[in-house]
């Protein structure tokens, strides 16, 4: 009893402190916790007000480039050979020409802007199913689909001058400047020496990642290549560097429904850089149409 007799002081002191630390603990924790819980509700809201916040970002589904489809307003059509069964169709010095296929159908012709009248006609041998028209300079490139062998005509006379061979099957034709761009059914485009008709490069075709096969009838039109894909009515604006398509045109909406059942595939697209006109064609229609792009996308 005399120790707590003399140390009663102390002991009490020491009491009274382990007290006050006790309770300066436990107002800290009560401080943490409701800084927590103020943090979580700010968090919470910022994420349902659909906020540009790091975490709503990081939520959201990853997005992806839908490839804009863009319209075409019509001109006028004009009359076309029905039996001309269309493989490709251009337009030089403001005149126009048309390759046509099959077997025993297959022909070189030139056609008369305004009319569709057939002005020139070369008839090709049986064996050949006649694909792809180009013209560089004074000279006309047509590709024989399965058989290897393309033709070299005379722009004026229509005379074969010399002939060439590639491999695979031959589809479409055009020509940018400095080479002849081929293509051949798949997504891959072959970039042609015009001279020695050696391949210089290779291009494969993509939208969105995906390569698009079956390109077929092609036409450089304000330093863009288009290509229709075989068995659409829709045509794809090509990056000629990158390969990528960067818009869709939709056509199906040229042909009534009568001229629908009586046509095969769309299959030719010219382009006329005098009047800033696009001409496009069906195998088997008895019309084509003058068209230009609409500025605006469709959709
Ligand atoms: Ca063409």
């Amino acid at each position: 009893m005399d120790f707590l007799r003399a140390h009663a002081a102390k002991i009490a002191i020491a009491i009274v402190t382990l007290f006050v630390v006790l309770l300066l603990g436990e107002q800290l924790i009560v401080n943490r916790s409701h800084r927590m819980n103020t943090d979580v509700s700010a968090s919470s809201s910022s994420q349902q007000s659909g906020d540009a916040s790091p975490a709503s970002t990081n939520t959201s589904a990853p997005s992806v480039a839908t490839i804009p489809t863009y319209g075409i307003e019509v001109i006028r059509s004009m009359p076309h050979d029905s039996h001309a069964f269309t493989e490709g169709l251009l337009f030089h010095n403001g005149d126009l020409y048309e390759s046509t296929g099959l077997h025993g159908q297959s022909s070189l012709r030139k056609l008369d802007p305004q009319t569709g009248k057939i002005l020139k006609r070369l008839n090709i041998d049986a064996a050949y199913f006649g694909e792809g028209i180009v013209i560089v300079k004074d000279k006309i490139y047509q590709l024989t689909y399965q058989t290897g062998i393309g033709f070299v005509y005379d722009l004026k006379t229509f005379e074969q001058v010399r002939t060439f061979s590639y491999f695979g099957e031959g589809w479409g034709l055009t020509y940018n400047g400095e080479s002849i761009i081929m293509s051949d059914g798949t997504s891959s485009l072959r970039f042609l020496d015009p001279d020695s008709l050696l391949i210089r490069k290779m291009l494969t075709v993509t939208a969105n990642g995906v390569p698009v096969k079956n390109l077929n009838e092609l036409e450089i039109i304000n330093g863009e290549l288009w290509a229709n894909v075989w068995q659409t009515d829709s045509i794809a604006r090509i990056n000629l560097q990158t390969g990528v398509v960067t818009g869709w045109i939709d056509c199906s909406f040229l042909l009534t429904p009568e001229e629908r059942s009586q046509a095969d595939v769309l299959n030719g697209i010219a382009y006329d850089a005098k009047r800033d006109v696009i001409l496009l064609g069906w195998k088997n229609c008895s019309k084509m149409f003058e068209v230009r792009l609409k500025s605006k996308e469709k959709m």
